[in-house]
């Protein structure tokens, strides 16, 4: 089954949404397979980072993103890297819908809250980068044959 990997950002950790964050995917009917809360070294940060590396905001955006506690997360489900995208809105906050997380939640595009893999294949290397195997759990929820 698709995966995808999602991080609650600093800023949504300090300002309280985790909850929010987690029960917006739930609710959709995703099924959480890893979560852990981190601080994030430099180095993790440049990797998942990389192909910004030479964009103006690269600096800022690594301070920010190693500034405070983040939840990593990967979460499972039919199309669940584009579906978590949608949830999640667009990168600016100030341009995505209401009814996301960034729309509902944010201002600025330096603080966008959370941020989701773009696509398949890059969300299986962002898994691989912040989890180990062992930290995934392969479960089914007993609600799945009424989603699927
Ligand atoms: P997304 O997170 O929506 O996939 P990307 O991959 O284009 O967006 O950008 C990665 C992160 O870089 C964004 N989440 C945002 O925090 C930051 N970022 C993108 N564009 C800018 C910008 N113009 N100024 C500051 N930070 C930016």
């Amino acid at each position: 089954m698709e995966r995808t990997f999602i991080a609650i950002k600093p800023d949504g950790v300090q300002r309280g949404l985790v909850g929010e964050i987690i029960r917006r995917l739930e609710n959709k009917g995703f099924t959480l397979v890893g979560l852990k809360l981190m601080n994030v070294s430099k180095d993790l940060a440049e990797q998942h980072y990389g192909v910004h590396k030479e964009r103006p905001f690269f600096p800022s955006l690594i301070k920010f993103i190693t500034s405070g506690p983040v939840v990593a997360m990967v979460w499972e489900g039919d199309g669940v890297v584009a579906s978590a995208r949608k949830i999640i809105g667009a990168t600016n906050p100030l341009s995505a819908e209401p009814g996301t997380i960034r729309g509902d939640f944010g201002v600025s595009v330096g603080r966008n809250l959370i941020h989701g893999s773009d696509a398949i294949e890059t969300a299986q290397n962002e898994i691989e980068l912040w989890f180990k195997e062992d930290e995934l759990a392969a479960w089914k929820p007993t609600l799945t044959p009424w989603l699927y």
